[in-house]
């Protein structure tokens, strides 16, 4: 028998460089390296892929207004990404760049299977587009003022000649495929929407642009630049080695979740799949598109200037209590909002008093009571369930996880009232003391194992002190109060 390790390959979207990165992108970041860090605990070969999505006209655009070359700019903003991400402690395993050599020849060799294949045909194209969404919109979809509605601009009309991907071509098959695997696309929602999409609204899409100076060339004709969707959606192959690497991309492909936000599905869950239908390679496992949260209430926007900075946000709070905060507070899946207030709010009940107070406290008694000294063996029936947490990571319920886990915490802070280690101290009963705080030590180390992919830095401050021969409180509280 082979020794097959389990893989694991997750991406989110790539995000456009023309501004910084605000909680919406921070949101499916954190998700998706919870799961990859989850799977990595599992032991799971894991592979977690970030990017920028760079061949953009907005790119072009917001390099305009710096005065910068685009080329210049976009250097500077992936770069303001890539460091973000790792500044703020996200696990990804490449970070790739839709301007990159090796991107660029994955998406003409890609482009070249589609074309073989016969599934591009030149036509006129005549409409509407939005910069702003990168995407032709109709009439019907602008509001009373003409204007997209979500980018307040007026599309730009085009009348070109470029070419197009036979989408409709594989409308019978995209339906079979996501009737026969109800796992493809989730939440359900999201799935009769693209459902009712396919069967009533789908039509070829054009997958070039003429007299776009920015973005990789059309093989076959090189006046025209790949559509920026058809380039980007290619990164999910290109990031793991498409056709240059095929040892990699073979053990990675097809990805096990792909997490993108509600706002685009039509390009995840219709476009996707049919190209990979086209070239001949296996579809994604799942899709899982999350829903959007506001800002107090209100959507994010710039001409609000309320976005949420997440590196402003990890100035005020420890990251990990940004992150135990959005998984928390979300249902994954649904909409949300985002409140200072409420972050405020969790962190100072569930953060510092319930969890930080906790392993004070209890490692305080332990130093103070038991000489640092406790039984780490001992058996006792858990307060809550790990493979529970488990099961809930597994199925994307992260709220219900930290729920399970903070049974636990919650558990331990009852047990030490009860018990009143203090009191016991007074009439001398060490026996007992040491038994209490065992129990309790056991609780806290299943705690830190949970807690992991979560809050991996709270996690790994409570591992490290409780793998301590002496054990000793630490020197500073794990969350201060606010
Ligand atoms: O669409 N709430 O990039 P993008 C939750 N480049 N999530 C949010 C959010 C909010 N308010 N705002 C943004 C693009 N997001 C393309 C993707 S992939 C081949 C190309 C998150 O920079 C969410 O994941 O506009 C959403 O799908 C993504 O950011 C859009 O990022």
């Amino acid at each position: 028998m082979t020794d097959s390790k389990n893989t694991f390959y997750i991406t989110t979207p790539i995000y456009y460089v023309n501004g910084k990165p605000h909680i919406g992108h921070a949101y499916t970041t954190i998700v998706a390296d919870t799961l990859a860090r989850y799977h990595r605990q599992k032991g799971d070969e894991t592979f977690f892929l970030m990017g920028t999505d760079e061949n953009s006209q907005k790119n072009v655009e917001a390099a305009k207004k710096t005065g910068k070359e685009v080329g210049v700019y976009v250097d500077e903003m992936a770069s303001v990404w890539r460091e973000t991400w790792l500044n703020l402690g996200i696990s990804f395993d490449r970070f790739i760049r839709t301007t990159s050599a090796e991107h660029k020849k994955a998406v003409c060799e890609f482009y070249q299977r589609v074309y073989d294949k016969g599934d591009i045909y030149p036509g006129e194209y005549e409409g509407l587009y939005c910069v702003g969404c990168e995407k032709f919109i109709t009439e019907s979809e602008l509001d009373e003022n003409g204007e997209c509605p979500d980018h307040k601009k007026k599309p730009e009309a085009i009348k070109e000649r470029n070419y197009f991907f036979k989408l409709t071509k594989y409308r019978d098959r995209l339906l079979e495929h996501i009737e026969r695997h109800p796992e493809f696309i989730q939440p359900e929602k999201r799935r009769n929407e693209v459902v009712s999409y396919i069967k009533d609204f789908m039509e070829d899409f054009s997958i070039s642009r003429q007299a776009m100076e920015w973005g990789i060339r059309l093989p076959t004709d090189e006046k025209h630049a790949i559509y920026v969707w058809f380039d980007a959606l290619l990164n999910y192959l290109s990031g793991i080695g498409f056709v240059q690497d095929e040892i990699k991309f073979d053990k990675f492909w097809p990805a096990d979740i792909q997490l993108i936000g509600k706002d685009i599905i039509k390009f995840h869950c219709a476009y996707w799949p049919a190209m990979l239908m086209s070239a001949g390679l296996p579809l994604p496992k799942t899709v899982f598109a999350h829903g959007f949260f506001t800002v107090d209430g209100d959507k994010m926007s710039k001409s609000l200037g309320n976005a949420v900075d997440p590196v402003e946000l990890a100035k005020e709070y420890p990251f990990d209590a940004v992150r135990y905060f959005l998984l928390r507070e979300i249902p994954f899946g649904e909409d949300g909002d985002f409140s200072l207030k409420r972050l405020q709010e969790r962190y100072n009940a569930d953060l510092a008093n319930d969890l930080g107070n906790l392993v004070q406290r209890a490692l305080n008694m332990i130093d103070k009571y038991c000489d640092g000294s406790v039984d780490r063996d001992i058996k006792i029936d858990m307060p809550f369930s790990v493979e529970t947490v488990r099961l809930h990571i597994e199925s994307l319920k992260f709220d219900q996880s930290i729920i399970e886990t903070w049974k636990g915490v919650s558990w331990a802070n009852k047990y030490i009232e009860d018990a009143k280690p203090w009191e016991l101290h007074k009439s001398g009963e060490h026996e007992k003391i040491k038994e209490v705080l065992s129990r309790v030590y056991v609780v806290l180390a299943d705690i830190a194992e949970t807690l992991t992919p979560f809050m991996p830095e709270t996690a790994n401050k409570i591992k490290k002190l409780l793998s301590t021969e002496k054990l000793s409180p630490p020197s500073e509280p794990l969350f201060p109060r606010k």
